[in-house]
């Protein structure tokens, strides 16, 4: 855990956050600032900054959040499709530096994205 990590903060339940799915390794909770009807944030429990870090370091954990990315689309009755986002450094936006998959549905998703 990295204490100046807002998202392990998340982890370690110093700071609420509506939790939708989990599991011993990853954490998937609402986003605070949603982008479509159903915004979940998907995380490994571990701290990785960002997803070329996350499966340098450990692949399995890796797979396991894409696995989290998709129980969570299921849960959320994503029948009609989904996005999984790694918003990844400065030019993609990434402002929370503890890797996450965003996972967005509930309405149509425009192609290419902003
Ligand atoms: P990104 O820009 O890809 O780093 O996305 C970070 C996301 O994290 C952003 O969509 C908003 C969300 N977020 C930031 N702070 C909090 C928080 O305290 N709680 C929750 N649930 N989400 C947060």
């Amino acid at each position: 855990m990295s204490n100046d990590c807002l998202f392990c903060r998340i982890v370690a339940g110093e700071i609420p956050a509506t939790e939708v799915h989990s599991t011993p390794t990853t954490l998937a909770f609402r986003d605070i600032n949603p982008q479509a009807p159903s915004h979940v944030v998907v995380i490994p429990r571990a701290h990785h900054a960002n997803v070329g870090e996350l499966v340098a370091a450990d692949p399995g954990l890796a797979s396991e959040v894409l696995a989290a990315a998709a129980a969570v689309a299921a849960a959320e009755g994503a029948t009609d499709g989904y996005r999984v986002v790694f918003n990844t450094g400065p030019s993609a936006g990434q402002t929370v530096h503890h890797v996450h998959a965003h996972v967005l549905s509930g309405r149509d998703l425009t192609w290419p994205p902003g």
